[in-house]
């Protein structure tokens, strides 16, 4: 059996770097880390275009499909019929359903908030915003829903770029949620617009008084910091409180971001990318006072998307690590950091596919959603 398990995973390995596609049958495999021996497992590979999973519970989970489909995982299989009744979406270009969580006080309240490229009048296609709701699912069906962000009509935008968008809770009742600048760069420094920006609203919505623009007239008082380009990876370290970020930058400059409230992350005033067409952005600085450094820049582009902590018990050496996925790179940074201070990475995985988002379960298993080959992979230690 050992051995059996070796030789899958010495194909496993030799797969990195090679199309991906042709290594979708080689699950399990095995990868060599500094510190652990990972076991790679295929949870499923019967989700198109997944975006996001959120576990509920060590035997269920719910998933995100872009054009819509919001999956339930349960015990050990998914269900085969989506969730009934949830919102339309706009799924043209980077839009859709987007991300997936639960209440901190599930078991309670059964609430499951969504975020997705919503366009007035609830069609399916025409200008764009990422919209926060929350409902419940009842009987396999999606119902009493709650609107809990949506922009104002005016600046809904076309485009298919750069909706953001991760949903995260702190300790004190609040959702974080992030929107990307709709391709709209300048308005990411406008706080009487929405795109751009990290938001903090409380879970039933309304805005807490004590967030750092209230009061201000015009401008829209959930906005908790600014300047951000496409942020698609955010997480609050459940120890420290911390925030943290991942952005896509254009051509280079994708960025961690230590995100605290009322700061200006730069963009796209300060960048350490360029346009794609290689000219510079703006005036082509990279700092400016007043102006937010990244804790930590990559150029090229890994296209930075889905952020997590390492928690739980299988990987104490990782304990409050940052597992960061890429799109392009099509990998898993371990990332450590020490007083706020970018220390050094490391690359667990590669080579099987974009990397949409990387989930740390209950039981401290890390998973791994996948866009093409569309799949959600677990990694535990061997
Ligand atoms: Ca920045």
């Amino acid at each position: 059996m050992d051995v059996l398990r070796m030789i899958r995973g010495v194909i496993g390995l030799a797969c990195l770097g090679i199309a991906s596609f042709a290594c979708a049958q080689q699950y399990p495999a095995t990868i060599q880390t500094r510190d652990y021996t990972l076991k790679v497992e295929l949870l499923t590979n019967q989700v198109k275009n997944p975006w996001s999973i959120v576990w509920i519970d060590t035997d269920h989970a719910l998933i995100t499909e872009k054009n819509g489909g919001l999956r339930l995982w349960s015990k050990g299989r998914l269900l085969p019929n989506p969730v009934q009744g949830t919102p339309v979406v706009n799924s043209s270009g980077q839009g859709g359903l987007l991300d997936v969580a639960v209440d901190p006080d599930y078991k309670q309240n059964g609430w499951v908030y969504l975020s997705y490229s919503h366009v007035i009048g609830d069609q399916p296609k025409g200008p764009a915003m990422t919209r926060i709701v929350r409902g419940k699912i009842k009987n396999g069906a999606w119902s009493d829903q709650q609107v809990l962000f949506q922009a104002k009509p005016e600046h809904y935008r076309n485009g298919g770029v750069h909706f953001g968008c991760r949903i995260v809770f702190d300790s004190q009742n609040h959702l974080y949620f992030a929107i990307g600048e709709r391709g709209n760069q300048d308005d990411a420094q406008r706080l009487d617009r929405p795109n751009g920006k990290i938001h903090r609203i409380n879970r039933d919505g309304s805005i807490p008084k004590d967030n750092p623009f209230v009061g201000q007239p015009g401008v829209y008082e959930s906005i908790w910091c600014f300047g951000n380009r496409n942020p698609q990876g955010l997480v609050i370290d459940p120890e420290t409180g911390d925030i943290w970020s991942t952005e896509h930058g254009p051509m280079g400059g994708d960025e961690l971001n230590w995100i605290r409230p009322g700061v200006n992350y730069g963009w796209p005033i300060i960048t350490y990318g360029k346009n794609y067409n290689g000219t510079p952005v703006g005036q082509g600085i990279t700092e400016r006072e007043g102006l937010e450094q990244p804790v930590k820049q990559w150029t090229p582009s890994p296209a930075l998307c889905g952020l997590d902590i390492v928690r739980g018990d299988p990987f104490p050496k990782w304990k409050g690590n940052l597992l960061a996925g890429a799109l392009k790179f099509g990998e898993v940074k371990r990332i450590e950091i020490r007083d706020h201070q970018y220390v050094a990475e490391e690359v667990i995985l590669k080579g099987m596919g974009r990397v949409r988002d990387v989930v740390v379960a209950p039981d401290g298993s890390i998973h791994v959603v996948l866009n093409g080959p569309d799949a959600i992979l677990k990694l535990s230690r061997q």
